[in-house]
């Protein structure tokens, strides 16, 4: 089984990178140096891509340092975009999240309530930088629905779901369907199968 090293913070990301790559014969491990997740500092930007290639920056000087940069390593960011609030939470997802949760992004809205998140993934693949971009519409629920997923899953009902349920209440290989995650990672898995990694 070919090993795929992730840098990231977020365990629900991690879970579902290796849900969707497990079966397809990739182990997808957390990056740690020492047992820890590295420090990586994001830039001030509206761009998810851009945060993006600066994580994978931070990623490949790591790998150098540890002296395996013929390995690959993966990293992603993701962002909710509200079409009743151009750009936000966007880029600053992570941090309205923490301040003022699901709950607040409720409080925020009205009638308008379509939606869509984005995920910039990048990929170091031991010799080169590859970007891919997936994207999921959708509209922000009336009210926090299901348990399952993290971030704004609870809040989140893609457009494929005829029936009205939020990335919560779905088991995480149907999220991975329909979702940006899911896109981003299946175009990564074709790419590194047309390159015969
Ligand atoms: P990294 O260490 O990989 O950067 P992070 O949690 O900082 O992890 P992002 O900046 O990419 O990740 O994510 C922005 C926020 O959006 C964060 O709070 C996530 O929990 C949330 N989020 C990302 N993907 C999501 C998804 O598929 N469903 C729900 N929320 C998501």
């Amino acid at each position: 089984m070919a090993t795929l090293n992730f840098l990231t913070g977020n365990a629900g990301k991690l879970a579902e990178a290796q849900t969707l790559f497990s079966p397809l014969g990739w182990d997808v491990q957390r990056f740690e140096i020492e047992g820890e997740i590295p420090e990586i500092i994001e830039p001030q930007t509206d761009n998810l891509t851009t945060v993006a290639l600066a994580k994978i920056a931070q990623g490949v000087e790591l790998l150098a340092s540890q002296g395996r940069l013929q390995e690959s390593l993966l990293v992603e960011d993701s962002g909710l975009f509200i079409d009743a609030l151009p750009e936000f939470p966007g880029v600053y997802s992570a941090h309205v999240l923490q301040s003022i949760g699901c709950e607040g992004i409720l409080r925020l809205l009205d009638d308008e309530r379509s939606a869509h998140f984005l995920t910039a993934a990048v990929l170091w693949t031991g010799e080169a930088v590859e970007v891919f971009i997936g994207r999921c519409d959708g509209k922000i629920a009336m009210e926090i629905r299901g348990d399952d997923g993290f971030g704004y899953d609870p809040i989140f009902i893609p457009d494929s779901n005829d029936d009205d349920r939020t990335f919560a209440e779905m088991p995480q290989e149907e999220k991975s369907a329909c979702s940006h995650r899911g896109r981003a990672l299946r175009a990564l898995y074709d790419f590194l199968n047309e390159n015969g990694a």
